[in-house]
């Protein structure tokens, strides 16, 4: 099958990142980049080598021939080019979150639908190897049912440093980290029967809430707490951006601690082994295991996108991340549980 070819619109931090992902998965063809700062999409395109610029998204849709377009601006852009996108009937990625708020998420999956253009979202972190080995362990069934679990994604790490947006943002930790944990806790343990969420803010520069705690019952079987900090404090295990799983089954355990150490115990004692991330040499090493998972995330759209299997991340599946994220900041407003 010849390469297909594609356009990256929004040439910020993640793009890159998200580019030479794509080119370690190779069987894609990157022909034009986009940013509204035309400047920084010079710089990206003399980097990676792509073959044309542009200051204008139709200008770009009208002129290049594509097979599909990898949208990685910042959140407020995605709904417009999202649309447009499906009026050029082109397929399309979105990067996570997908939109600012849930009824412009609601919007940009039905236009797509509308049009038949399949709308992809960008959401790596369930494709971190620790947590596909996680996964798999709690799918071998040794610890039995999971009842319990907790996911923390809590650290010090200064992340406005090299993306100094994510300090305007008036809804900030739901979205941009949430969006994350949320979709990895929907991915191990199902679908969501109830939600209720505290937020606070630590930060006295920033327009949003820093920290979130999020109780959910999942899969009619699990309780499980999401504990999300980026209070630029000081923590002994601040492994920035590991997240940390303790899971309890009523036949075991697992954890998946510091250092990406797996621990899984059962009768027979505890088994561990350590899934370090592969590094790669494009990825910054402070952000490791979050740049290597771009990797097998582009590799299952890339399917998608050929015909050759399912998307996990669909728009339409993406939707139900976005409702959870939405539902906390109802939930931490109005000081109540919701039932869905
Ligand atoms: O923007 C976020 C992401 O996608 O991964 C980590 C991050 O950079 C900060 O939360």
């Amino acid at each position: 099958m010849a390469p297909l070819k594609f356009a990256v619109l929004g040439t910020g931090f993640w793009s890159y990142f998200q580019i030479p992902a794509w080119f370690e998965v190779g069987g894609v063809e990157l022909r034009a980049v986009y940013n509204r700062t035309v400047a920084k999409a010079y710089k990206v395109a003399a980097k990676f080598n792509i073959p044309r610029v542009y200051g204008d998204v139709e200008e770009l849709l009208k002129s290049e021939e594509l097979d599909f377009v990898d949208i990685i601006t910042e959140i407020d852009a995605h709904a417009a080019f999202v649309k447009l996108a499906a009026q050029y009937h082109l397929p399309v990625i979105c990067q996570k979150p997908m939109a600012p708020d849930l009824q412009t998420a609601e919007e940009m999956v039905a236009a797509c639908q509308k049009a038949g253009v399949p709308l992809f979202i960008h959401e790596n972190w369930r494709w971190q190897a620790p947590i596909r080995l996680l996964k798999q362990a709690l799918s071998e069934g040794s610890i039995g049912r999971p009842f319990r679990a907790r996911i923390d994604m809590i650290s010090g790490f200064p992340v406005f440093d090299n993306q100094p947006f994510l300090k305007t943002l008036k809804h900030f930790i739901l979205t941009d980290l949430g969006s994350h944990t949320l979709d990895t806790a929907r991915f191990l343990f199902g679908e969501a029967d109830s939600l209720y969420c505290q937020t606070r803010q630590v930060h006295t520069d920033i327009a949003g809430e820093d920290v979130a705690t999020v109780i959910l019952e999942m899969g009619g079987t699990t309780t499980v707490t999401v504990n999300m900090a980026y209070a630029g404090n000081f923590l002994e295990h601040d492994n920035f951006p590991q997240t940390y799983f303790f899971i309890e089954g009523d036949q075991g355990s697992i954890e998946l601690g510091p250092n990406y150490w797996l621990r899984v115990t059962t009768r027979v004692g505890t088994q561990s082994r350590q899934v370090k991330p592969r590094r790669y040499a494009w990825a910054d090493p402070a952000y490791d295991v979050v740049h290597a998972s771009i990797v097998p995330c582009n590799a299952n759209l890339l399917k998608a996108l050929k015909g050759e299997g399912q998307a996990e991340t669909t728009g339409e599946d993406n939707l139900r991340t976005v409702r959870l994220v939405f539902a906390a900041y109802e939930s931490a407003e109005e000081k109540r549980v919701l039932l869905f």
